[in-house]
């Protein structure tokens, strides 16, 4: 998409504007629900299949490009060390503005017993899949992360956009490798992979001149799927909380990106509104990165070399929507359980959901799933889940928008400096 028009986001807006009035449309026939889920969900599905189908060959693609581009391992050591650094900090920030907000606002307060007990018995099914998951992730040993990100079969790894990690090593050990050898053997392989990026560019651009009827459907789907609660004066404090604190968010992408151009967050905000506005139809990082780089480097003026190297990593280990979600999760739950969590037990909070945010798949509902190693690790009941299932798919796409903000920032700044 070589001039990514800003007139995309209006035609997206518009379809998922068009597709919540046409749920609400057909709720009010008793065949509506079926009628969207069985004729018009599907078509949801198939664009954010689309879109991650192309995930995984843009990143191999673009990293493998770009690394090469490089020409010399010094630049890439400087630019991983520097983007590994940053990705740090701004979660660990997000973690602390998560904790100060649910601390100041206590959205947990306003649960009472009767709401607390009725819930454990409505989601009781939910929650105990979700506990299933993370037991993968608590079974193991304290390198397990480390282990993962090693494939014994790219093409495995290629097949599960969980495994994006996996797919990001073979990239960057084959990009360094092809550094390292001879220039007349390096040279035809970079070229193809040259074109194979142009190509895969292609394919996006052809992918998102659906994105209108995309987003019609997932939020269709979306309108008509999501439980009604009888908790709402908590949920809607706790909701605001979350929100809150990804506003402040945006705020600190303001600073990062005027510290790094002295340009108006404005222009910033503009560029990455197609990329926002995706993550927030598909709750999927993986599947709106194609379109974040596009943003990237065709609004921003990033230049290839970073974006390819910043982007696909920043899209499976930065994640600083989810990081603040599950920070303000974690101590709503402990609120509304009257659990009083020390400074000492909130610090340990800031460790495990930044870890537990590198740990989470950027996909739609990774966010809460690895939640439950935060609640485990600070003794919170996980069955407080409960309080919060029915409004997690909405906060997902709320929270996938800040990790793309997020990643787009941190490009800019490394693409400065
Ligand atoms: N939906 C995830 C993403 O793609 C974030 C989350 O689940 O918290 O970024």
């Amino acid at each position: 998409m070589k001039n990514l028009k800003i007139a995309l986001h209006w035609q997206i807006l518009l379809g998922m504007a068009a597709g919540v009035l046409f749920a609400l449309l057909l709720s009010s026939f008793s065949w509506g629900a079926d009628f969207i889920k069985d004729w018009i969900k599907p078509f949801g599905t198939i664009f954010i299949n689309s879109l991650k189908l192309i995930a995984v060959p843009l990143i191999l693609a673009s990293l493998i490009k770009g690394i090469s581009d490089l020409g010399d391992l010094s630049k890439l050591s400087k630019m991983g060390s520097r983007t590994i650094i940053t990705f740090i900090l701004t979660t660990f920030v997000a973690v602390s503005i998560g904790l100060l907000c649910v601390n100041v606002i206590k959205p947990g307060n306003a649960i009472s017993e009767e709401t607390r007990s009725n819930l454990l018995q409505s989601y009781s099914g939910e929650i105990s899949s979700r506990v299933e998951l993370a037991e993968e992730h608590r079974e193991t040993g304290p390198l397990q992360a480390l282990e993962d990100i090693v494939p014994s079969n790219v093409f495995f790894a290629a097949s599960d956009n969980t495994k994006m990690l996996q797919v990001i090593f073979f990239a960057v050990f084959f990009g360094v490798s092809l550094i390292l050898v001879p220039k007349d053997i390096a040279k035809p392989v970079g070229d193809f992979f040259a074109g194979f990026n142009d190509v895969i560019l292609k394919m996006i651009d052809l992918i998102m001149m659906a994105a209108p009827y995309g987003v019609f459907a997932l939020l269709a789907a979306l309108v008509i799927e999501s439980p009604s609660s009888n908790l709402f004066s908590a949920l809607a404090l706790y909701t605001i909380t979350v929100l809150t604190g990804l506003l402040l968010m945006l705020g600190v992408y303001a600073g990062i990106v005027y510290f790094s151009t002295r340009k108006i967050p404005k222009i910033f905000f503009k560029a990455i509104a197609p990329a926002q506005l995706l993550a927030f139809s598909t709750s999927s990082s993986a599947a709106t990165l194609p379109v974040t780089i596009e943003c990237v480097e065709n609004n921003l003026k990033v230049s290839r070399e970073v974006a390819s190297f910043v982007l696909p990593i920043g899209a499976t280990i930065n994640m600083d929507g989810t990081s603040l979600y599950q920070a303000v999760a974690a101590v709503f739950i402990a609120q509304a359980f009257g659990m009083d969590l020390n400074l000492e037990a909130q610090l340990m909070i800031i460790l495990t959901a930044t870890l537990a945010s590198i740990g989470s798949a950027a996909v739609p509902g990774a966010g809460m799933v690895m939640l439950v190693i935060v609640l485990a690790q600070a003794g919170i009941p996980e069955a407080g889940l409960a309080l919060i299932f029915a409004v997690d798919r909405p906060l997902d796409m709320c929270r996938t928008v800040i990790n793309v903000s997020g990643d787009a920032a941190v490009s800019v700044m490394i693409n400065k400096f």
